[in-house]
């Protein structure tokens, strides 16, 4: 081992002195690499540093040693401007010819970065930097530019907004990654949405000053989002309350404005009253402004899905056309390809800014997002006016997907996510790459959703080795080696503690798991109680975690780990080893959970009418069970139901014995090739009573819907089942 080590350490101090090629992220456009140039020990004479951006001269100075005494002979001269500063008018032709674009030179002796303008040279510096960071520098020389216009994230996602403090930190993160726009849109901040009209109080307008200021540091376009469309009336009085509320915002420092339309309806929903509204915004506002940017707008129609005939061409039509107007894709939650963005822009007549949802889990809290940001297209960069991603409330968890967001819009041919997957894990968690890359390898589809969204390839080393027991203890020890490492990135850790906890127990229960299969072989009940119990009591434990658990907290998620592979693997096995257990030993059932209804067949009666199948057939839908008084002797399965507990959701599954069709949530008949049964829809909590009727003991038992089916309880209405907000205990079940 120890030969081995000592062998590595000095192939490494080799490799070190040649290959100094940094990762600069995201990928130049065009660079040419020479051998070194010289050690990053020196120091450097800044030359044009009085003409050039003060955000890049500032950025240089913290970060590099720079001489003050001019005549220092041994300094790197290092020359810095914009493309008409005199510094660096012998460069003026290298410079590309595109905006925020950047042209770096590093020589032996000198060092040029000259930008088309502030923000290229900015980027310039941000490359320099990286380069520098290696004990030697490297030679090169290198044209970069972005391929997005409007490159960055859109906070707009449900639940606990972003804190002054993460806004601060995405906001480096964004200077560092050359994103340059941020849209400040989170639902649940109050004076964005709820309270429009209202002026930010004192408080909150101060952290928004400092928040605007920030991100003008980093070459960020801090965009603010009005959201009136929830009880905007349609005439001059809101139309100039709009107005208002933008300038007291304008007067915090923003420069660019949005106006949101999304998830309403009614009145604020009609296109061309909304039209007339930013038309009149544009005229009364952003043009009485020299400084203010055309508008951005997102539609009630915002991805084709939605999309009716007359909507989005009134849009396209009576909008002024430099407003922007953005758009999720073909579906709310979609990635983005070329004919997709065809449609969109035939329709709205300008190029659509995009609104990505994803890595955003505000419609899955249970799961964070880490995996890798692919399935946008690769040629689609002149077709859009922007491209921002929407991501979780968890801002340092979400910079794995944002990292690649960056990427992708900045160098969108050359883009691959799997690649850049990879750099920005390392990156963001450099002390503990291997721990966070398996972290994130475990936390990466959605599982179902309404929105229909997956995320492939998660937990690729489960059960690999051959080694189950193995394998779970790799899920514990990767997350304590996480826990261990709090030093590095304590935000991040912080943020993705109640995910990691959750992974260690997973891991934890799974040895049981394999320990309990081996004594259900071995025929040892004993320690097969024995390991159930342990896996039991460590299932409460993870159960009991909850993310965001403060005071005040508006989503407080309930953390699942490899919800598409290892956990529900981890709880079909038990369910099923315990089902064997039952089948061959009589004694010592009590450990395991009573269930309300033993798997079996049963009637469903109510007021003593029985639950009937009236027309089977068994790829049907649309019809309704109904109660009727007579019991059926023809077919007396019609008036069978199967129930049993659903090993996965832990919920109980109901389906007709005739014909094997389950009831929906609108207490339909639903089952079909298209529509077959889910655990996720299809599954009933059902709950005993049992009470004293005049002097008699009578058992009756709610039927509530779950999962993605919503929350409502099953009632009666004449012959058929419907559903309601109460709690009804009204069914026989026997
Ligand atoms: C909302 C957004 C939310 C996202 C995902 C848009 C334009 N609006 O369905 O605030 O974060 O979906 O749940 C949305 O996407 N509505």
């Amino acid at each position: 081992m120890k030969r081995i080590l000592a062998l590595s350490l000095t192939l490494s101090s080799m490799l070190g002195s040649y290959a100094q090629k940094p990762v600069i992220s995201p990928l130049p456009q065009q660079a040419e690499w020479g051998e070194e140039a010289f050690a990053s020990s020196v120091h450097y004479q800044l030359i044009g540093d009085t003409q050039a951006d003060a955000d890049a001269v500032s950025l240089l100075k913290t970060n590099i040693n720079i001489d003050t005494d001019k005549k220092l002979k041994s300094n790197i001269r290092l020359i810095i401007g914009e493309a008409n500063d005199k510094a660096v008018s012998k460069y003026k032709k290298d410079i590309p010819e595109k905006a925020e674009g950047y042209y770096l030179k590093v020589t032996p002796n000198e060092v040029v970065i000259a930008g088309r303008d502030e923000s290229g040279t900015f980027y310039g510096v941000q490359t320099f930097l990286l380069m520098a960071q290696q004990q030697k520098v490297m030679q090169v020389e290198m044209k970069d530019w972005p391929s997005v216009e409007c490159r960055g994230v859109i906070e707009g996602f449900y639940g606990n907004p972003w804190s002054h403090k993460d806004r601060l930190r995405q906001f480096d993160f964004y200077g560092k990654q050359k994103m340059n726009t941020y849209v400040y849109g989170p639902k649940d901040d109050p004076y964005h949405r709820k309270f429009w009209r209202q002026p930010y109080p004192e408080k909150e307008a101060a952290l928004l000053r400092e928040l605007v200021s920030n991100a003008k540091k980093n070459k960020v376009q801090f965009v603010w989002a009005v959201h009136p469309g929830v009880d905007i009336k349609w005439n001059l009085e809101d139309s100039i309350n709009v107005v208002k509320k933008l300038e007291s915002v304008y007067d915090l420092g923003v420069r660019t404005f949005a106006v949101f339309f999304d998830d309403i309806w009614g009145e604020g929903a009609k296109g061309d009253k909304q039209a007339g509204l930013l038309n009149y915004v544009t005229d009364n506002f952003v043009r009485k402004h020299k400084d203010v940017q055309p508008l951005i707008m997102c539609p009630t129609e915002y991805n084709k899905a939605w999309a009716g005939k007359e909507y989005l061409p009134t849009l396209g039509e009576k909008m002024y056309p430099e407003v922007r107007i953005m758009w999720t894709g073909n579906s709310v939650v979609d990635m983005i390809e070329k004919n997709d963005m065809e449609w969109i822009n035939g329709q709205i007549k300008r190029k659509a800014f995009i609104w990505l949802n994803y890595p955003v889990n505000d419609y899955c809290q249970s799961r964070l997002l880490m995996g890798k940001t692919y399935g946008n297209g690769l040629d689609i960069n002149d077709m859009v006016s922007g491209f921002c991603s929407n991501p979780m409330e968890y801002a340092e968890a979400s910079k794995v997907s944002l990292y690649s967001i960056a990427d992708y819009t900045w160098n969108m041919p050359k883009y691959d996510s799997e690649a850049s997957w990879k750099r920005a894990m390392d990156y963001l968690m450099p002390t503990s790459k291997e721990a966070f890359n398996f972290f994130c390898m475990n936390n990466v589809d959605l599982g179902k959703t309404g929105h229909g969204l997956r995320r492939e390839g998660e937990s690729p080393l489960f059960l690999k080795s051959g080694q189950p027991i193995a394998d779970f203890m790799m899920l514990t020890t990767m997350a304590n080696a996480l826990l261990a490492d709090s030093v590095n990135n304590p935000e991040m850790l912080n943020e993705i503690k109640p995910w990691v906890e959750s992974m260690s127990m997973l891991g934890e229960r799974g040895v049981q798991v394999c320990l309990m299969s081996q004594a259900l072989n071995a025929n040892d009940s004993v320690a097969f109680i024995g390991h159930y119990k342990s896996q039991a009591a460590i299932e409460q434990a993870q159960k009991a975690i909850t993310s965001r658990n403060y005071e005040g907290s508006i989503v407080k998620a309930k953390p699942v780990v490899s919800g598409d592979v290892i956990t529900p693997w981890v709880n079909e096995q038990v369910a099923s080893m315990v089902k064997e257990y039952k089948k061959t030993y009589t004694y010592d059932l009590d450990v395991f959970p009573v269930q309300v209804i033993p798997d079996g067949e049963y009637f469903i009666k109510v007021n003593g009418q029985y639950l009937t199948n009236a027309e089977a057939g068994a790829d049907r839908v649309g019809d309704a069970p109904v109660f009727q008084a007579e019991r059926d002797v023809i077919n007396p399965q019609r008036q069978q139901w199967v129930i049993e507990l659903d090993p996965k959701t832990e919920r109980y599954k109901i389906t007709n014995k005739q014909d094997g069709r389950y009831i929906n949530e609108i207490g339909r008949f639903w089952k079909s090739k298209n529509n077959p049964y889910s655990a996720d829809w299809n599954t009933y909590i059902i709950v005993k009573k049992v009470e004293d009727v005049n002097g008699v003991k009578t058992t009756r038992f709610s039927i509530q819907n779950a999962g993605l089916g919503g929350k409502q309880f099953w009632n009666v209405d004449g012959d058929h089942i419907t559903t309601q907000k109460d709690e009804q205990f009204i069914f026989e079940i026997e």
